[in-house]
């Protein structure tokens, strides 16, 4: 059922809709069973209170007004009528409110269908130390989530709450280094400089952030507000400036984040050995980042650290567990085998220069933090821990479709990922929307869409598929993101979604050369692709003397890091002879599984609006949600809503929310029978709905008519029913 009100349904009617609505603080509307939520910028009272919990509890959808509680309460019932595990996918733009309707999803689930038991807290408290970890502030969102995740809730055979498991995939990794203009590292660092005790501080030798080059660079500058601020700021060696920062944010609290990131940490049960353990990995990296390089001056031509970078080296290994010694050698050298003079095998320490140093320490970083983060994912399953399952409700908060000035890897794989949503999302919304007319034989015809397989194969498919010419790229002795450009572009010359930068009029990026990127017209739109580092991106291996030296950690904690991530043992292998493993093909894995997942499951879609490009609230800019709408895939829904029947009732529902109308003797007519005569009754035209075998599927806005009649005046529709009821005689 709708509430797309317009008898005509195009782009404009609904973006005038989802306007008015909005305006109104009616932040969700649907379109058929699809759920659109504009984010609003500021907390609509009693939107999500404990009364709204309450009230959609059972309901069909469409009984009460739109709501994301609404979508959960229906994949709820869904996985109990129909005992299928159901997933519910929230995609949208980055700040256009996917994690924080995902978070709503669980806390309904969790208080309307939990088990009472510590695991429902436990499902909602994870979130605020996966943030912590996962999120930073970036110029589209202050809490930005910068890896996707899927989160499944499981039930007993009772259909209660018995566990949790939570999946993640890409999390950004270059941000650990370096942050765009206004941009921040993830909240973990600023919060653990700002509010742990002055013990830990002590312990961990942590300073004000600007202290840190992974912190101080290219990130967010502080503007103070208040006069007294700006002195202090003014003053950048006064021990005030140190307690402020000058990245501190005023916007974001990190003293008070860090206080409840620890009782969040507390409530799922990590103890304070497990939280120092993480902590002081994170301040390993911080010091790690502080070691700097400087040529040695020699015919050698390496590098040797800046005599300042003793102390950093210092503390780094000590946080980390690195003997000093191993550390400075493995991020100036670099071990490699030789078959020089036919002596297979021998082992040659080739001095590095400062470029590669400075790159060798930041994919030690990168390494180390990111596999802190697998650690985070998987302690936190281990909070929610279920041994058998019935069913499960998984809700994918997954970053939606990017186009920006300049797009790299990242983007790369986060479109390839929204090709395979989109596709998942025609195959449910329209195959289906079409199959089911077939099957209630409504005789309605066949409805077009774009598929997307074609985008899909010339990222994914094997040997030709991008993917897989990148990752050659990466086994050559040499490679390099020129040639793989070129590469790309000799495979696909004639390819319908695939142009040079040169020869397109589809972009601004026209002077971009053909050995710098490639253009690929999505779904959602074409972008062009810068592939510097590509290659570097794609490549998740540590050189070999770096990785055997965490893996030989004093630290236990460290130690167990590199064995337990999730790269595999068969992977690590061949990255040791290659010195190799492929980011990009492990996210199609991981992509693949979870689709296979998608596909087993009942879906439901949940499309995340931005209002506005400023963050605020009451203003809405409706060239910029048309463009999200179109990219969503909406519009395509609305092609086909046009011609068909976007809302419908099983005759059931229609019989149950009006028996309490009707003459006694009508409740003995079979629930199609009812509805046949009292769509007589009520004088509806003909051409405005159809019945099918199970459900009445009314055109678009018809629905809405027909509940106004049916709730404007009680006393009409007895009377109406009476009617029903004498025809029955
Ligand atoms: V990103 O791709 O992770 O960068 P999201 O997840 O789509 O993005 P998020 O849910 O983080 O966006 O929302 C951004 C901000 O909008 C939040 O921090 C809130 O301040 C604000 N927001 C979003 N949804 C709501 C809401 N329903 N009510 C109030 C909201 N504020
Ligand atoms: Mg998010």
């Amino acid at each position: 059922m709708t509430t797309v009100v317009s008898c005509t349904l195009n782009e404009a009617t609904l973006l005038n809709n989802v306007r008015v609505r909005y305006i109104k603080d009616h932040i969700y509307t649907y379109v058929a069973n699809i759920l659109i939520a504009v984010n609003p910028y500021y907390d609509i009272p009693k939107l999500y209170g404990p009364d709204c919990i309450k009230s959609y509890q059972g309901k069909s959808l469409g009984t009460m007004p739109p709501h994301v509680y609404a979508i959960a309460d229906k994949a709820y019932r869904d996985m109990k009528v129909l005992m299928m595990s159901q997933s519910i996918i929230v995609s949208g733009e980055s700040g256009a409110g996917k994690t924080e309707n995902t978070k709503f999803v669980l806390r309904y689930l969790t208080t309307t269908y939990g088990s009472g038991q510590d695991i429902d807290e436990r499902i909602v408290e994870a979130n605020p130390l996966l943030e912590a970890f996962g999120n930073a502030k970036t110029v589209r969102n202050n809490n930005s989530s910068r890896f996707g995740k899927f989160v499944e809730i499981h039930f007993n055979e009772k259909n209660a709450v018995v566990g949790g498991f939570v999946s993640h995939y890409l999390l950004e990794k270059s941000r650990i280094c370096m942050q765009s203009n206004d941009e921040r590292n993830y909240h973990i660092f600023y919060r653990l400089c700002a509010g742990a005790s002055e013990d830990i501080k002590k312990k961990l030798h942590l300073d004000s952030p600007d202290s840190f080059r992974y912190l101080n660079r290219g990130s967010t500058r502080y503007f103070a507000s208040k006069d007294s601020d700006k002195q202090i700021m003014q003053n950048r060696k006064s021990p005030e400036h140190l307690k402020i920062g000058a990245l501190k944010d005023p916007l974001l609290d990190d003293q008070g984040d860090f206080n409840r990131m620890c009782e969040a940490m507390k409530r799922i049960g990590l103890d304070d050995t497990e939280k120092l353990d993480l902590f002081r990995v994170v301040a390993g990296v911080l010091h790690l980042g502080n070691i700097d390089f400087e040529e040695t001056g020699s015919s050698s031509g390496g590098c040797v650290l800046k005599n300042q970078s003793g102390q950093c080296l210092e503390y780094c290994a000590d946080l980390l567990g690195l003997d000093q010694d191993d550390l400075r050698v493995s991020l100036t050298t670099r071990i490699m085998l030789t078959t020089a003079g036919g002596a297979k095998g021998t082992v040659i320490k080739v001095p590095l220069k400062v470029e590669q140093a400075n790159n060798a320490r930041d994919a030690l970083a990168k390494a180390v933090y990111s596999r802190l983060f697998d650690h985070v994912v998987t302690r936190v399953n281990q909070c929610f821990p279920f041994e058998t399952s019935s069913n499960f409700i998984g809700v994918l908060d997954i970053a939606g479709f990017e186009y920006f000035e300049h797009n790299s890897f990242e983007q790369f794989c986060i479109n390839y990922c929204n090709e395979k949503l989109q596709q998942f999302f025609n195959e449910r919304i329209l195959k289906e929307e079409q199959e089911l007319y077939q099957r209630e034989g409504l005789g309605v015809n066949e409805v077009r869409y774009v598929d997307n397989q074609d985008c899909i194969d010339l990222v994914e498919a094997k040997l030709v598929g991008v993917l897989d010419i990148l990752d050659e790229e990466n086994r050559l002795p040499q490679p390099s993101d020129q040639h793989f450009a070129l590469a790309v572009h000799s495979k696909h010359k004639d390819h319908f979604r695939l142009t040079v930068p040169r020869k397109s009029k589809l972009t601004i990026h026209r002077n971009l050369r053909d050995d710098e990127g490639f253009i690929i017209r999505h779904f959602a739109g074409a972008v062009c692709y810068e592939t510097t580092r590509f290659v570097e991106k794609n490549n998740d291996a540590l050189h070999m003397s770096l990785e055997s030296l965490v893996c030989e950690s004093k630290d236990k904690f460290v130690r167990e890091l590199f064995e337990n991530s999730n790269t595999t043992k068969d992977s690590k292998q061949k990255a040791g002879k290659l010195g190799f493993i492929s980011v990009g093909n492990k996210f199609k894995t991981q992509l693949n599984l979870l689709l296979e997942k998608l596909r087993s499951t009942g879906s439901s879609f949940i499309r995340c609006v931005k209002p506005n490009l400023k963050m605020v609230s009451h203003q809405f800019e409706g060239a910029l949600i048309l463009s999200q709408l179109q990219c969503s895939g909406m519009v395509s829904v609305l092609d086909l809503m046009q011609g068909g029947f976007p809302s419908r009732a099983p005759f059931h529902e229609l019989y149950n929310m009006y028996k309490q109308f009707m003459p006694a003797r009508l409740t003995r007519l079979n629930p199609r029978l009812f509805c046949k005569a009292l769509f007589r009754a009520l004088g509806l035209n003909d051409n405005d709905f159809k019945f099918g075998l199970t459900k009445v599927f009314f055109r678009p806005g018809k629905f809405a008519e027909f509940d106004q009649i049916m709730k404007s005046d009680p006393d009409h529709l007895a009377e109406l029913l009476k009617k029903v009821n004498t025809w029955l005689v």
